[in-house]
């Protein structure tokens, strides 16, 4: 989608720390992190939020999930972290296009605000 920032980071248009590449995703660091480790990963394909999603994205999603599997390793997140997925107005997700934060590097409280 034209106007969206994620879409624009995707496409290498708005500059972003970029830690991993693949045909149908990239991760990036978050501009506003809030622990040591908090990561993006996200779709190149624009879908607003996990809603939107369909069967045709099952393995999108999958691969999704390894990507962020993959950076918690890289990041040496061994102590555990957390994957979120903020969904709509009361989820509090801010960005329209579907992404994973991948937070970790320090203990995290439970249940979140
Ligand atoms: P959410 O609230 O779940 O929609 O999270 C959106 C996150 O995206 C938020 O933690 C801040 C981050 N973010 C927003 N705009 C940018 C950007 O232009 N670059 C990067 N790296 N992160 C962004």
């Amino acid at each position: 989608m034209s106007d969206c920032i994620f879409c624009k980071i995707a496409k290498g248009e708005v500059p972003s720390e970029l830690l991993l590449e693949k045909e149908n995703l990239v991760a990036f660091r978050d501009l506003n992190p809030q622990a040591p480790t908090h990561i993006l990963v996200i779709p190149k394909k624009h879908i607003v939020s996990l809603d939107q999603a369909e069967a045709e994205d099952r393995d999108l999603l999958g691969d999704l999930l390894l990507a962020v599997q993959e950076m918690a390793q890289r990041e040496n997140l061994e102590m555990g972290y957390r994957v979120v997925l903020n969904i709509g107005t009361h989820g509090g997700q801010t960005v329209p296009h579907l992404h994973f934060h991948l937070l970790g590097g320090r203990s995290l409280q439970w249940p979140p605000g």
